[in-house]
C-alpha cells in the first residue's frame, strides 16, 4: 500500500509517529481509494431520509469495506500502536440518538454492500444530541463537539435554498461516501444552513430558540418543552425535507426522467415521522412544475414508504395546525387537501389527517399517502395491525408489512470483535463474511470442549480489554472475573432501567444480610436521558447514587459493583457489548418496537435476559428458548391492562413486603444522605402512584429469573454451549437480510 510504505520510510528516519499522524495517513489512504471507487448505478434510486444517522467512527468500517483492514493493522502495529489506539483519535459523529439512528447507519452500509443504488438524506448537526457528563450524581449536558479535520464529509456546491415566511435559508451540503463491502459506493447527504452560528450556545446547551437562521442545525432534538422549541423542530424538519426533495427532483431532471414517472426511478423511505413533510414538499414542488394536485398526490404516494419505529403515543408526532401555519404556510393548503382526500377514503375520525383538536397527525399522512408502512419486528408489526393502527390496516391491508431490523456484522462483529471473527473463520471458513446465515455451522461445535473453552477465553479477553478501557476513561477499577450484566440503551421508563435498579437494591440488601453471591457481579449501564425528560434523569440519579453507595461499602463492594458509562455512544457500545455476559432487554412487553442492541449482544455471545418484546421474541425463537432467559407478562396481557386501566402499582407495593422494602429504599437514609431528595422522592412517588410502564408488575419474576441466570453462569460448560447457539443463530439479524427484504418487497431496485 503506497501511502503506508512512503510514510513508514519517512518516519523511520524522523522517529516515532504520533497516533494522530497514523490516523491521518489512514484516512488519506481510505479517501484516495474511496474517490476512485465507482458509484452504484441504477435506473431507480432509493433515498433514505432520516433525522438521525448514528454513524459511529468510520475508520475501521471504511478499512474493512475497502478490503485493506488487515494491511492497515499490520502497518499500525509496525508503527508501534494497536488499531484501537488509532481508532481512538477519531471523534464520533454525533448525528443520532439511539436505535433509530443506528439502524439508518447500518442500512447505509448494507445498501451499498448489496450494490443497491441508495443515498441517505439528513441534517448536519454541529453539536449533535449532547455530550453527557456526570456531576453530583446527575446528568449534565454539554455541546458534543465532533466536527474535525480530517473529515469524512466533503462540502459540496449547492444552490438549494429553503423559504420560510420571513426568511430564506441558503443550504450547505456535506457529502460522505458510503463504501460497500468490497464494492461500490453511495452517498450520505447532510444539509446545513449557511448562516448557522455556534457562538449562540451558552451555559451547557442553551441558546436562543427563536434565532432560526443561526440555530437550525446546532442540535438534534432540541428541547421541545416549550412553543419555541417545538417550532424549531418543525423548522428543522421542513429544512431537511425541502433540501432532500429539491435534490431528488434535480437528480431526476438531470437524468432526464419524466416527473410523472417519478416512482419508476425514485423510492423514498421515510424513517419515522420526522421526515413526513417530504410528502407534502414533493407534492408542492411537482405542482410548481405544472402538475395537478391529484396527479402529484398519486405520483408521490407511489414513491414514498414509511417505517414506524414506535407505538408510544407521545413519540407519534402530531403538530398543531397553528404551528404549521406559522412555519410552513405554503404546505397548509396541501395538508387541507390531503385531509379531504383522506376523508373520502374513510370517514373514521381516528384516520383523519387533521384531528378534531386541530392537530396534524404526521403518521396518518405517511399511511394514506405512502405506498407501504412497515413495523420493525414481527411482534411490533402485529401490534400495529391488530391494535395501534387497526383501522388503517382494515383500510389498506396491502400497505402493511414487517421488516425485522438488523445490524451490520461488519461493525458489530468483524470490527468490534476481531478475536471472535478470526476464530469463527478458523472453525467454519470465510463464507459467513458474505452470507451471515452460514454462522449456523457453528452449532456443530456444541460438543467440542476445546472450541467451547476458546469461546470462553475470547469473552475473557474482551472483558479484560473493556476493564482497561473503562479504567483509562473513568478511572473505575472493575473485576474482570465478575459477571458482566449490561443494560445499555436510551434512558426511558418503558425500557425499565428502574427495574434493574430495584434488583440491585435487592442484591445489596441480601449481601448486607450476609447472603453473598458465588461470584461478584458488575452491573453495567450506559444511557442518555432527553434533557427535558425529568423522570428519566431521576432514574440516572438513582443509579449513580447506588453506584457510590455500593462502591463505598466495604461489606458489599467486593461482591457488587455498578459502572455507569458516561456519554454512552456507538464507540462505547463497540467495546462493552463484546465484553458482556448478560444482555438486559427488559422493556415492558409491547413497548420496544424491536431493539437492535439485543441483536449485537447475541452476535457477540451474551445471553439475553428479556421480556417477550420486540425482536427478543425472534431472538428466543432462533437461539432456542433454552438458550435465553425470557420472563414477564406477555404483550397481550399488558395491552389488556392498558385497556382495562386496572394496573395499580400501589397494590404491588402494599401487598408484597419485598417490593415494599425495595421501593422504600429509594427514599431511605442511604440514598438521601448522598442524593437529591427532591429527585429521589419524585421518582418514588412516580413509581407508587403512576408507574405507567408497569415496573412492579414484572419485578418479582425478574428477580427470580435473574437469580437463576446468575446461578446458571457457574456451569461454565452449559453456559458456553448457550453462547455458541446464540452466535450460531444470529445470522438472521444481519442488516443485509433486512435490506434484501426491503428491496424485494418495497423498493424493487435492480
Ligand atoms: O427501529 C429501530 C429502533 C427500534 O429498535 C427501537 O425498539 C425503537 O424504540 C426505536 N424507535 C425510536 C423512535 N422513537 N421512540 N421511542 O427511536 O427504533
Amino acid at each position: 500500500m503506497e501511502e503506508f510504505l512512503k510514510y513508514t520510510k519517512q518516519k523511520a528516519v524522523k522517529g516515532k509517529a504520533s497516533a494522530q499522524d497514523i490516523y491521518r495517513i489512514l484516512v488519506k489512504e481510505c479517501k484516495k481509494r474511496m474517490e476512485k471507487t465507482p458509484y452504484v448505478e441504477g435506473d431507480k434510486k432509493l433515498y433514505y431520509i432520516s433525522a438521525e444517522f448514528l454513524l459511529g467512527k468510520m475508520l475501521s468500517s471504511n478499512l474493512i469495506n475497502l478490503g485493506i483492514y488487515d494491511e492497515a493493522v499490520a502497518f499500525v502495529e509496525k508503527m508501534g500502536y494497536t488499531m484501537a489506539e488509532i481508532q481512538d483519535v477519531e471523534k464520533e459523529p454525533s448525528l443520532g440518538n439511539g436505535g433509530l439512528g443506528r439502524l439508518a447507519a447500518c442500512f447505509l452500509d448494507s445498501i451499498a454492500s448489496l450494490n443497491l443504488c441508495g443515498d441517505g438524506i439528513g441534517l448536519f448537526y454541529h453539536f449533535g444530541l449532547f455530550e453527557q457528563k456526570f456531576v453530583n450524581h446527575k446528568q449534565m449536558e454539554l455541546p458534543n463537539v465532533w466536527i474535525e479535520e480530517p473529515s469524512w464529509f466533503t462540502k459540496k456546491d449547492t444552490d438549494i435554498q429553503v423559504s420560510f415566511p420571513h426568511m430564506t435559508l441558503k443550504a450547505v451540503q456535506y457529502d460522505m461516501d458510503v463504501i460497500g463491502y468490497h464494492g461500490k459506493k453511495n452517498t450520505l447527504h447532510l444539509f446545513d444552513v449557511e448562516s448557522v452560528d455556534e457562538s449562540i450556545v451558552k451555559d451547557g446547551i442553551s441558546f436562543d430558540k427563536t434565532a432560526i437562521d443561526k440555530n437550525l442545525t446546532l442540535f438534534l432534538y432540541p428541547d421541545d418543552s416549550d412553543d419555541d422549541g417545538r417550532l424549531l423542530r418543525i423548522y428543522q424538519q421542513y429544512f431537511m425535507v425541502s433540501c432532500g426533495a429539491q435534490m431528488i427532483l434535480a437528480d431526476c431532471k438531470k437524468k432526464g426522467y419524466p416527473l410523472d414517472k417519478l416512482y419508476e426511478h425514485v423510492v423514498i423511505q421515510i424513517n419515522d415521522t420526522h421526515p413526513t413533510m417530504v410528502i407534502l414538499e414533493l407534492i408542492r414542488l411537482l405542482r410548481e412544475e405544472g402538475m395537478s394536485l391529484k396527479k402529484a398526490c398519486a405520483i408521490v404516494e407511489k414513491s414514498c414508504a414509511y417505517t414506524n419505529h414506535t407505538i408510544l403515543a407521545e413519540a407519534l408526532e402530531t403538530w398543531p395546525m397553528a404551528y404549521l401555519k406559522t412555519v410552513v404556510p405554503q404546505l397548509v393548503e396541501i395538508i387541507e387537501a390531503l385531509d379531504l382526500a383522506a376523508a373520502q377514503r374513510s370517514d373514521l375520525p381516528s384516520l383523519a389527517i387533521i384531528g378534531e383538536d386541530e392537530r396534524v397527525h404526521m403518521a396518518h399522512i405517511d399511511i394514506h399517502f405512502g405506498k407501504s408502512i412497515n413495523g420493525v419486528a414481527k411482534l411490533h408489526t402485529e401490534i400495529l395491525k391488530e391494535s395501534e393502527l387497526h383501522d388503517f390496516y382494515n383500510l389498506y391491508p396491502e400497505k402493511f408489512n414487517n421488516k425485522t431490523n438488523g445490524i451490520t456484522f461488519r461493525r458489530w462483529l468483524y470490527s468490534c470483535n476481531p478475536q471472535l471473527t478470526h476464530q469463527i473463520e478458523k472453525w467454519i471458513g470465510k463464507d459467513f463474511y458474505e452470507d451471515a446465515s452460514k454462522l449456523t455451522e457453528l452449532s456443530k461445535l456444541k460438543n467440542d470442549e476445546e472450541a467451547l473453552q476458546t469461546l470462553l477465553d475470547i469473552k475473557q479477553i474482551k472483558k479484560q480489554e473493556w476493564v482497561e478501557h473503562i479504567y483509562r476513561k473513568q478511572g473505575i477499577v472493575i473485576n474482570p472475573d465478575s459477571i458482566f450484566d449490561t443494560q445499555v440503551k436510551r434512558l426511558h421508563e418503558y425500557k425499565r432501567q428502574q427495574m434493574n435498579a430495584l434488583y440491585i437494591i435487592y442484591k445489596y440488601l441480601k449481601v448486607k444480610a450476609g447472603e453473598k453471591p458465588v461470584r461478584p457481579i458488575t452491573f453495567i449501564f450506559g444511557a442518555k436521558a432527553a434533557p427535558a425528560y425529568t423522570i428519566a434523569k431521576d432514574i440516572i440519579h438513582v443509579l449513580l447514587c447506588l453506584q457510590d453507595i455500593i462502591a463505598n461499602d466495604e461489606e458489599v463492594s467486593p461482591y457488587l459493583q455498578i459502572c455507569f458509562i458516561e456519554n454512552y455512544n456507538v464507540s462505547e457500545a463497540e467495546k462493552v457489548i463484546p465484553a458482556s455476559d448478560i444482555s438486559e432487554q427488559i422493556s415492558l412487553a409491547s413497548k420496544e418496537a424491536s431493539g437492535t442492541g439485543n441483536m449485537k449482544f447475541m452476535l457477540n455471545g451474551a445471553l439475553t435476559l428479556g421480556t417477550r418484546d420486540g425482536a427478543n421474541v425472534e431472538i428466543a425463537q432462533l437461539a432456542g428458548e433454552e438458550n435465553c432467559t425470557m420472563f414477564g407478562k406477555s404483550s397481550d396481557e399488558v395491552i389488556e391492562h392498558y385497556a382495562k386501566q386496572d394496573y395499580c402499582s400501589k397494590d404491588f407495593y402494599e401487598q408484597d413486603e419485598l417490593i415494599h422494602t425495595l421501593v422504600d429504599f429509594l427514599i431511605g437514609e442511604e440514598m438521601t444522605s448522598i442524593g437529591d431528595e427532591t429527585s429521589l422522592s419524585r421518582f418514588y412517588h412516580e413509581l407508587l402512584n403512576k408507574d405507567w410502564f408497569m415496573t412492579l408488575l414484572d419485578l418479582r419474576e425478574y428477580i427470580d429469573v435473574k437469580e437463576h441466570m446468575l446461578e446458571a453462569y457457574e456451569d461454565r460448560h452449559a453456559w458456553s454451549v448457550k453462547m455458541l447457539e446464540n452466535i450460531a443463530h444470529s445470522g438472521f439479524f444481519s442488516s443485509d437480510r433486512t435490506i434484501e427484504d426491503y428491496n424485494r418487497e418495497i423498493w424493487k431496485l435492480s
